[in-house]
């Protein structure tokens, strides 16, 4: 075989991976190094060294090994002189301390750790688990006027992990460091350094996730930037200036020497951009505007491409690395399964009324999902007077401690909704259907300003101003439904949940789900697969639209259902009562 593969790199926290596609999208081999098996010597624990005062970072020596392994293992898979393109993903936040300004020609014969790590003036990169800079967030959001103005500028508020805080406090903790730190790279920007043997630029998708960057003007924002160095300048010297805008889809260069003559490497294989690894996620799918993929891991994350820019603090907003025009929204929840999986274990235990009390704790995990599934299935079970939230955790959106609260309102009145508190409903199922419906609610609350088109919907056709995470909106606003919705992670393979998610969510053309074990690495081989055939005028499609046509949609996706318009349109009528019972809180 001489046909040509395209490579998607995936530096995450705890591996590194890399796929090769051939020109149909199909992965023709794969190679992983985990880091803490491949490399015990480094000593880190899921990748990652955790330290005192919420300090996570990892070392960058150990990224340099596993590229040169990374690069042996798949050499060993596939004939590298049909590599023809690259792309790729990595975790997001992180930066690299480098000591100087142009990377030297590396020498094939060592390793790329022993010739590179001399070059960085700071052996570890701050991990996106960071939580050690509270004080400089502080400082961050103060300076725009608070949470919500800062939002708006660089699309998220204020995190911890977020790069513009952590060079603040390195620069403050650490300043011989910092001044001898020459250039600053994104973890995306530095494994696109090592592969074109150059410093590369940041990409600006990527740049979102920093609190520097100023989405709707696309520069620095001066007054942020100041705050990690009084001499922007200097700061935006070390970041090499503005970041590769996400429009110019440009090859950054040729592969480097140093992997053409150690792995047998084509040398005319082109590096496209990389981009942080959420962002690969919504290229490794046939995302569109308006189109939402929801995640159902130990937490819901929702990922959604739009041409909205609406930021809030509660969630984030990134340029679109690939489409130009759009936005990638991204909503974090800190209960998800965990919080079904309580729900899960107060059902009475099946055929045991003796232990009925106790609750389902110590029965079989897979009879109790039966019969959480049951109970999600069984019309008979009515919740339509009730609302309730479950967060055995503290949680994100809406920014609360933990806390489970159920309540029952009348349906008389839907605009001035009354709330009863109750100890508990009357069944433990209604809880099942409760815990689900309200997880999605709270989906389509919030993505729902993110989206465009409006629904008819007698419910909702009304100037109502209802609230969530200090936001007033007319109820009328709610009116928007999402195109497709994809679902992937543990519980898309629950078919009950998948639906009434569905229903409650309202998706316009379909509901799917997928398995994404891959995504990152494949949505950088896609990436590197599109950019190099519209480089040689073989396609001339926007990403979107190109990837919608190639994706296999029978072999990689399964469509479940329909949304039910009826199901829909009866959750308008919770939306007033979740806003009371999360202002409530
Ligand atoms: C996103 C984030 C994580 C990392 C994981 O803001 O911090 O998803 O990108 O690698």
């Amino acid at each position: 075989m001489t046909s040509a593969v395209y490579l998607g790199f995936d530096l995450s926290t705890q591996q590194l991976k890399c796929l090769a596609i051939d020109e149909t999208l199909t992965i023709v081999a794969s190679a992983t190094v985990v880091f803490d098996k491949d490399f015990p010597a480094y000593g880190t624990n899921k990748g990652v060294y955790v330290k005192e005062g919420g300090v996570v970072d990892a070392p960058v020596s150990m990224w340099l090994d596993a590229i040169d392994l990374c690069f042996q293992r798949l050499s060993a898979k596939v004939d590298m002189q049909r590599v023809a393109s690259m792309s790729g993903s990595c975790q997001q936040h992180g930066s690299i301390y480098w000591n100087i300004e142009t990377l030297p020609q590396l020498d094939y014969t060592r390793t790329l750790s022993e010739q590179v790590s001399p070059l960085l003036a700071r052996n570890t990169a701050p991990n996106w688990q960071d939580h050690s800079t509270a004080k400089q967030c502080e400082r961050f959001a103060a300076e725009l006027g608070g949470a919500a103005e800062l939002a708006s500028h660089t699309g998220s508020t204020a995190h911890h992990r977020f790069t513009g805080p952590q060079i603040a406090k390195i620069h403050e903790q650490e300043p011989q460091i910092y001044e001898c730190t020459s250039t600053i790279s994104l973890v995306s920007s530095f494994l696109a350094s090592i592969m074109t043997g150059t410093l590369v630029q940041l990409e600006e998708a990527d740049a979102c996730g920093m609190n520097l960057y100023d989405i709707p003007n696309r520069v620095y924002n001066d007054r942020l930037m100041s705050l990690v160095d009084s001499d922007v300048r200097r700061l935006s010297k070390k970041l090499r200036g503005l970041p590769i805008k996400c429009e110019e889809q440009k090859s950054l260069g040729l592969i480097s020497h140093y992997f053409v003559k150690k792995f047998n490497v084509n040398p005319k294989c082109q590096v496209y951009p990389f981009t942080g690894d959420n962002l690969a996620t919504i290229c490794s799918l046939p995302l569109q505007k308006n189109d939402v993929l929801v995640s159902l891991g130990t937490s819901t994350t929702i990922l959604l491409v739009t041409d909205q820019y609406e930021p809030s603090p509660d969630y984030h907003m990134f340029m679109h690395p690939t489409v130009p025009d759009h936005y990638m929204g991204m909503i974090c929840y800190c209960n998800g399964a965990l919080a079904r999986e309580k729900v899960r274990d107060n059902l009475p235990i099946i055929g045991d009324d003796d232990e009925k009390e106790e609750g389902g704790k110590g029965q079989d995990p897979e009879k109790a999902w039966t019969q959480f599934d049951t109970a999600l299935a069984d019309k008979n079970i009515c919740t339509d007077n009730q609302i309730a939230i479950y967060f055995p955790l503290a949680e994100i959106v809406p920014s609360t401690g933990a806390v489970t609260k159920r309540c029952t309102f009348s349906l008389q009145d839907p605009q001035h909704v009354v709330l009863e508190t109750v100890d508990n409903f009357e069944d433990a199922r209604q809880d099942v259907k409760n815990i689900v419906e309200s997880q999605a609610l709270s989906c389509r609350v919030r993505i729902s300003p993110l989206l465009t088109g409006t629904v008819n919907s007698p419910a909702l056709a009304h100037d109502w101003m209802v609230s969530f995470d200090h936001n007033e909106r007319a109820l009328s606003s709610f009116a928007r439904r999402p195109h497709r919705a994809f679902f992937v992670g543990g519980a898309s393979s629950n078919r009950n949940i998948v639906e009434t998610m569905a229903h409650v969510i309202g998706a316009t053309s379909g509901n799917y789900t997928l398995e994404t074990p891959n995504s990152c690495a494949l949505g950088g081989c896609y990436r590197a697969l599109w950019s190099e055939q519209t480089r040689t005028g073989h396609v001339n499609e926007r990403f979107d639209i190109w990837l919608n046509r190639n994706f296999h949609w029978e072999r990689d996706c399964e469509f479940v259902c329909e949304s039910d318009s009826a199901k829909w349109e009866k959750f308008n009528g919770k939306i007033a009562a979740l806003s009371a019972l999360e202002n409530s809180l």
